[in-house]
Formats: structure tokens, sequence, C-alpha cells
């Protein structure tokens, strides 16, 4: 492993009306390198009352006549255009912070961050352009709709794409005028709070947008039960976005948009070119260390050349480039925490003993840190943990099949629904299959592609609501309905 980069970490404390304040309790809580498994900095943890105070902030800039709701779209699209530039000035030490606090190799952090600054740009677009329609309503009356922001928004991000997320998360809400409590994962808050810092220097009035690191129990349930939070949105597990979706329910009913965990099916048909679905696949799963909602980790294979393509497949993991993500030809490093790496350990282990055929991984990678060794498991079965459930890790699972109509009852039969992708060259058996699966997103001799301008977000218990696109913008707007009598 080289030597890490001399990275000064600027930002620790909590983000609120535009200044940087310790946690009321006086606590803080560490944030670890998962290259080294070694503490990087301790970070200011918020618990309720600061998420009171945040929140309150947050109520003050969206009050009727406050700057912020006061300003023409047009100035509120110039501060989200400052911020995108600001995170493009900052690209270089943006992505080594990125990479130091989540182990992603550094130039796909270098990609998220323009990916990210390149999602606010495109709702900066959308401020002027989020409008009612006028209704026919017969002589003596006249009848429009008009979209106001929802009001606060609680925002609650995990550690996978700690950039990337944020800025799906602000875009919209930011577009339609609303304010902001952010969460970033307990795993992951150095980028979210560097980017308070740049939301600031953009001149975002103060309050506008929040931004609270601590943990889910505390400080993320604090955002979900407080009676003023207008909307929630949630990226992480299925199992907190049940638990989100009750407490709305129970607690007072707002606004919830849920993008939650995934099983994707890759379906590999006899007619691919082998050589291409072996590399589709091979990103579909292990791109971002796996640690991908939407990761290929269901991989059906025709029979006819199942043999073939788990030999391509093996011989792939076994060329990826796993260790120091400051190494430019890495292509892999460590997963998140040491909680996913024994996770992902576990699911080998079920793999093993559930009788799947380990072909190549299966082990720690590195002498520290949390990094696992492409690892690809043939004669999966459907009914086995590792074809069910969502590992997060770099653990391929390659399951046979002989007929179509079989293929797509099986791609279907898991509980999730985020995404799909299809490998063939044949158009009319890709869409065919395409009308028959259950999912948000289908990739067709692709896979991770995404495109600012186009919804992302899952069937089934993926969640539900889309990110992105004039979609994404959907749940953070109201539309007021106008009736006027004519005198
Ligand atoms: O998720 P959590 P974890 C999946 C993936 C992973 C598993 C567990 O399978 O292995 O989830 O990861 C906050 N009230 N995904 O434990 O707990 C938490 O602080 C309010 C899929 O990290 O869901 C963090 O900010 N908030 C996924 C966020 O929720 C709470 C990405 C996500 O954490 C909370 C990540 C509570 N009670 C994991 N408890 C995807 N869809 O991309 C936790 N949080």
């Amino acid at each position: 492993m080289s030597p890490l980069p001399d990275i000064e970490i600027k930002y620790t404390e909590i983000f609120i009306n535009n200044e940087w304040h310790k946690a009321d309790k006086g606590k803080t809580f560490p944030v670890i390198n998962p290259s080294t498994g070694e503490v990087i900095a301790n970070v200011e943890e918020a618990t309720r009352t600061d998420v009171d105070k945040a929140v309150e902030a947050a109520r003050k800039a969206f009050h009727v006549d406050s700057p912020w709701r006061t300003m023409q779209p047009a100035d509120r699209g110039a501060l989200m255009r400052k911020f995108a530039e600001l995170l493009r000035r900052d690209i270089k030490y943006l992505a080594q912070l990125e990479t130091l606090n989540n182990g992603k190799p550094v130039h796909d952090s270098m990609g998220d961050i323009g990916l990210s600054a390149n999602c606010i740009d495109y709702y900066a677009g959308w401020v002027d352009k989020i409008t009612g329609e006028t209704i026919p309503a017969g002589n003596g009356h006249f009848l429009y709709t008009e979209h106001e922001p929802v009001g606060i928004c609680g925002q609650i991000i995990p550690w996978n794409f700690p950039i990337l997320m944020l800025a799906w998360k602000l875009g919209p809400a930011l577009a339609c005028g609303n304010t902001v409590i952010l969460k970033p994962a307990e795993q992951t808050p150095l980028s979210a709070l560097y980017c308070a810092a740049l939301i600031k220097e953009a001149g975002f009035p103060p309050g506008v947008v929040n931004i609270v690191p601590g943990d889910g129990p505390e400080c993320g349930n604090a955002i979900v039960v407080h009676p003023h939070v207008d909307k929630l949105a949630f990226t992480g597990s299925s199992e907190i976005g049940r638990l989100i979706q009750e407490t709305a329910a129970k607690h007072h009913h707002y606004r919830v948009s849920l993008e939650l965990g995934g099983k994707s099916a890759l379906i590999i048909c006899e007619d691919a070119d082998l050589d291409y679905a072996a590399k589709v696949a091979h990103q579909a799963l292990y791109f971002n260390a796996a640690q991908c909602c939407c990761a290929g980790s269901r991989t059906y294979v025709h029979a006819k050349i199942y043999d073939e393509f788990v030999a391509k497949c093996v011989e792939l993991a076994n060329k990826r480039v796993v260790g120091d993500p400051y190494d430019r030809n890495t292509e892999q490093g460590p997963q998140v925490s040491e909680e996913q790496f024994n996770k992902i350990l576990g699911y080998i282990e079920a793999g093993n003993k559930e009788g799947a055929k380990l072909e190549c991984g299966g082990k720690r990678a590195c002498d520290k840190g949390y990094f696992i060794q492409p690892t690809v498991f043939s004669g999966v079965k459907d009914d086995m943990k590792i074809a069910r459930e969502e590992i997060f890790g770099p653990v391929m699972s390659l399951l046979k099949y002989d007929c179509y109509e079989d293929v797509i009852k099986r791609a279907n039969s898991s509980s999730f629904g985020l995404a799909a992708g299809i490998v063939t060259k044949d158009l009319t058996r890709a869409l065919t299959i395409t009308k028959r699966l259950h999912a948000g997103t289908i990739w067709i001799n692709d896979y991770n592609t995404f495109w600012n301008q186009a919804p992302f977000g899952g069937f089934k218990q993926s969640g539900h609501g889309r990110e992105l696109g004039s979609y994404g913008l959907e749940g953070y707007y109201e539309v007021k309905t106008v009736s006027i009598k004519l005198a």
C-alpha cells in the first residue's frame, strides 16, 4: 500500500444555519479509513436536540417571506450552478477525501464528483420550468394549478456513493425551493461536510441546507419522527426503509420516497458475444466493490454457453486489481466497513455450505483493511441464500437456465425489483423479455449507465418514488388547485 496522501480534514462539525456547531451532548464518533482500519477523524455526533435546531433553521429559511422563498427562480438556479462549479473546482481534493473515507479507487471518486456536479447543474435547469397548468372549466370559472415546494425535507443517505447520493437528494429538493436537513451515513460523513462549506461559499441563505452527521437510531430517527418534517427521502436498507414507512404512517403522514436494496438479475442469452457479455456481467457486479443497490448479483446464463461463460467470468475476476485505492491501476478498493466485510464473508460461507461451487476468491485480500477477493460461485440455485439476499459485496452468483419463459419467472421471483439486464444480439428477444421483467430499470447490452434525465427507482420491495429526471421532482412539490369564479 502506498503511503496515504496528506489530506487535511477541514470540517468535522455539525452544519446548521451556515455555521459550524459542536454536538449538544458533547459527543463525537470515530470515522475509519477502510483501507487500513485506522481512525481518520472524530466527527461531532448530532442527536435529537441538534436535529431540532437544524429543523428550526430549515423552517425559518422556509418562511414565506424569507430570502430563499422570495428569490427569483433564476437566482436559485444560479446558486445551484455555483455549487456545481465549486464541486468541480475542488474535485481533486474531494476525490482524495472520498477515497480516504469510503475506500473506492480515486478515479472512481473523481467520476462520482463529476456526476454530482452534472446532477446539480441538471436540476438547476429545472428551477423555472416547474409549472402548473390551466384547466378548462367552462364559462364563469378560471381554473389552474401551481406547484409549490413541499417544505422541510429530511434526507438520509448511505455510504456507497456519499457525494453522489447527496447530489441526487439536494438537486431536486433545492430546484423546487425546499429547505433540507441531510444526514450522511455515519461511516462516510466527511465529503458531505466539505460540501456544506461549498454550499455556504456558493451563497445559499442560512438554513436552506443543514447537514447533521450522526448515527441511524438516534440522529436519523430524530429526523424521521420530527413533527415539522414535511418530506422524508431515504436511500439505504429495506429494513430501515420499512421502519421509516411505518413511522411516517404512525406519527404523521409526511411524504416518503424510498430507494432500497436489490437483487438484480442479468440474463445472458445464448446468442450473446461471450467476451462482451462476460465483461458486462463483471462490471454489473463488481463495480464499486459491488456496493451498489442495482448490482447484477444474479447472473442467469443459458445452459448452452454456461461452462464457457463461467470460465470467462473466473478469468476476469482473477485479473481484477484489488488494493490501494490511490493507485491508478486499482479497480477495487476495500469494502466500506468491518461490519460489511464480515457480512460478506458470512455470505461466502453460506454459499459454500449450501453447495454452490466456489470457482475463485472467497477470502480476504491484502493483510489489513476490509478488502475481499473477487469471488465467483457457479452452480447457484434460486433458493440459496446468496441468490436471495442482498450481499453488497464482490460475490458473483452464476445460475443456469434452459428456456426464456423459465428465466423470466425466476428473475421475477425476487422480492426486490430495482434493475435487470439482458445481453443478446436479438433486439426482439431483448424487448420481449424487457416487457415481462418486474424492475425499475432494464439495461440491454449494458449495465450501470445512469442518466440525470432518466428516472431511477424500484418496483416491489426496492422502494417507491423515483430519483433523477423530471420524475425526481415529483416528491418535492405540492400541487395547488386554484378555482376562480369570474364576476
Ligand atoms: O444500511 P442502513 P447499512 C443495504 C446493503 C447493506 C445493508 C446494511 O445490503 O449491506 O443495507 O447497510 C441511516 N432511522 N444498503 O446498515 O442502516 C443510516 O445512519 C433513520 C443498500 O449501512 O439502512 C444511514 O445514513 N435512519 C443501500 C442510512 O440510514 C437510519 C445503501 C443507511 O443505513 C436508521 C446502503 C433509523 N432507525 C446499504 N437506521 C442502497 N439502496 O443503495 C439507520 N439509518
